[in-house]
């Protein structure tokens, strides 16, 4: 054993990770993932009314921006037994997919494609040859000659000013690079297209909630009315509108983002066996059909696959209190009664009284990691670790034999002459990431077509009004709200007593891929993809760390949240 690197802050993500790698030579032999900011936001909900929790939930975070006021609405409707309409679910299940559509094409071109794609390097790219390379890949119309060239010229004047600005601290030129100038020059031009094409996505919450990020929503519906002979509701404009993005969405993931991820990944073919790490998933299950929650029916399903074995799926309650469990063993916070066994979210508490272990805090040179590292607990199912997000979904469809899933997993081995176990990898989870987005993109204008046929024979009704009023709810009630984020299963669990909120707890995500090691030492889903097979190159720039890190899309925004338990302020974080 020899040298512990230290990589903090992981850039090209949401909040503040840091990950540190025990080297054995230029091998990771142990890894250490720790989000090093304060959680506080299920504090704050107590003793709120939980009509108004979401409103508080979503601020956790900005980037999945509606997930947490689903979840949090989903949470008061379990736990109130409320049957939504069915224009409700179609329209939760399209901004849902907006969501899924915006945030996988932002992550694979903006947060994680300049692990791939060397953006200096396009500037010794052929035009005419980047425009060949395009065209023999796609129709997209925007790949002629002087297209590239313009946009070659774009990026020069980047560079020769010397101020490459958000590119600024790339390892531009590091020997782990494979595109081939042309490649890169193809793959920055879409970077530089996603960045517009995204406000689509925007525009389509703003619709139905009013504005992104943070749109509206309300438990038992969604607070847009339907009125066709109404300029303040969704009337046949808006849906046309609606219609319009639905249809530049599809465009850009089948001309675009498919063909970009084929063409990189076949340049790439050795992350096919490494950055796997647990071979445990989970999935929630989400996209219903019909009023409630019915995993019975759901487009992703739910289940656990254990040890890779996709003939087996295990079934999952969120109610179970043995099943779903955080551990604190090696975190910053104690439960009042020990940190050695865990607790359902039912009976989660979030408090910061770590002091009194006398562990190390931050600052600190290196992670305690005998002890407490980090302020993400560690969620487990029934005791075993699992990763979440797209290639836990996947897996999960294809699987249970969904077709469409099967034919594009299929296609994608194929063309790039791969076994089914690189789906167990870092090329693996990003590729399920593209191939969700497909799955999801279509699937919208199915809902789209069901919302306008339930006008057209009607029905307008978006809100059920039965269980508005708490004189009608039971004294107590508990609730679990969940649905699959795009960085995978995320769950609300809300205790309600005498109208109010007993307790609330969230377990998100990245909370369960970037958690630390739990009671029993095992690995969080970061720490054992970064132990699986990870030669570095040059220990000076780890950029094998950010490969697999951000092949799991990690937002610690999400799974951490700032506040000063004294004094309930949000802490200043400066990063020099
Ligand atoms: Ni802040 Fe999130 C998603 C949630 S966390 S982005 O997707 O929930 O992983």
């Amino acid at each position: 054993m020899s040298e512990r690197l230290v990589v903090d802050p992981i850039t090209r993500i949401e909040g503040h990770l840091r990950i540190e790698a025990q080297m054995d030579g230029d091998n990771i032999a142990q890894a250490y993932s720790s989000g090093t900011s304060v959680r506080g936001i299920e504090t704050i909900l107590q003793g709120r009314d939980p009509r108004d929790a979401w409103a508080f939930a979503q601020r956790i975070c900005g980037v999945c921006t509606l997930v947490h006021g689903i979840a949090s609405v989903r949470s008061v409707e379990d736990a109130l037994k409320v049957e939504l309409p069915t224009n409700a679910q179609l329209i939760r299940n399209l901004m849902i997919g907006a969501q899924y559509v915006q945030d996988h094409v932002m992550h694979f071109y903006h947060l994680h494609a300049l692990d791939w794609v060397d953006i200096v390097s396009a500037l010794n790219a052929d035009p005419a040859a980047t425009a060949e390379l395009a065209q023999s890949i796609s129709r997209w119309p925007k790949s002629s000659p002087g297209y590239y060239a313009d946009t070659q010229k774009r990026i020069k004047t980047f560079v020769e000013s010397g101020q490459l600005g958000i590119f600024a601290n790339g390892y531009w030129g590091h020997p782990a690079y494979k595109l081939p100038p042309e490649a890169n020059l193809m793959a920055v031009a879409h970077y530089l297209e996603a960045l517009a094409w995204q406000r689509d996505a925007a525009r389509l919450h703003a619709i139905f909630g009013g504005k992104n990020p943070h749109p509206n929503f309300l438990v038992g519906g969604v607070p847009c009315p339907i009125d066709l002979d109404s300029d303040s509701a969704i009337n046949a404009s808006r849906l046309a509108q609606v219609q319009d993005i639905i249809r530049s969405m599809v465009t850009f993931v089948d001309q675009v983002y498919v063909p970009d991820t084929l063409a990189i990944a076949s340049f790439y073919k050795d992350w096919s066996t490494r950055g796997e790490g647990l071979g445990n998933f989970l999935c929630y299950g989400d996209l219903p059909e019909g009023g409630f929650m019915d995993p019975a029916t759901f487009l992703f399903p739910r289940g656990v696959i254990l040890d890779r074995d996709l003939s087996t799926i295990h079934e999952v309650d969120l109610h179970e209190q043995s099943e779903i469990q955080e551990f604190v063993a090696h975190a910053w916070y104690d439960y009042s009664s020990g940190n050695t066994q865990g607790l359902h979210p039912y009976d989660g508490e979030t408090n910061l009284e770590y002091d009194a272990r006398g562990g190390v805090k931050p600052p600190y040179s290196q992670l305690d990691v005998a002890d407490g590292y980090s302020w993400i607990k560690a969620p487990r199912w029934k005791g075993n670790a699992v990763e979440v997000g797209p290639l836990a979904r996947v897996l999960m469809l294809y699987a249970t034999g969904h077709e469409q899933t099967q034919d594009l997993v299929q296609m994608t081995l194929g063309k790039l002459d791969l076994p089914v176990e690189a789906l167990f990898s870092t090329l693996g989870r990003t590729a399920a990431r593209t191939l969700e987005t497909k799955i999801v993109v279509d699937a919208m204008q199915g809902w789209y077509d069901a919302l306008v046929t339930n006008i057209k024979a009607g029905d307008t009704k978006t809100f059920n009004e039965t269980l508005w009023d708490p004189s009608s709810w039971p004294h107590q009630a508990k609730g679990a709200g969940f649905m699959e984020a795009p960085r995978g299963a995320l769950g609300h669990w809300i205790v309600i007593d005498g109208g109010r909120i007993a307790n609330y707890q969230a377990i998100v995500p990245s909370t369960w891929n970037a958690g630390p090691r739990d009671a029993a030492s095992q690995a969080g889903a970061y720490e054992a993809a970064l132990q699986d097979n990870h030669q570095l190159v040059d220990v000076k720039q780890p950029l094998e760390i950010l490969r697999t890190i951000h092949s799991f899309d990690p937002c610690i925004a999400c799974a951490v949240h700032l506040t000063d338990p004294d004094s309930g302020e949000d802490l200043e974080i400066k990063i020099t």
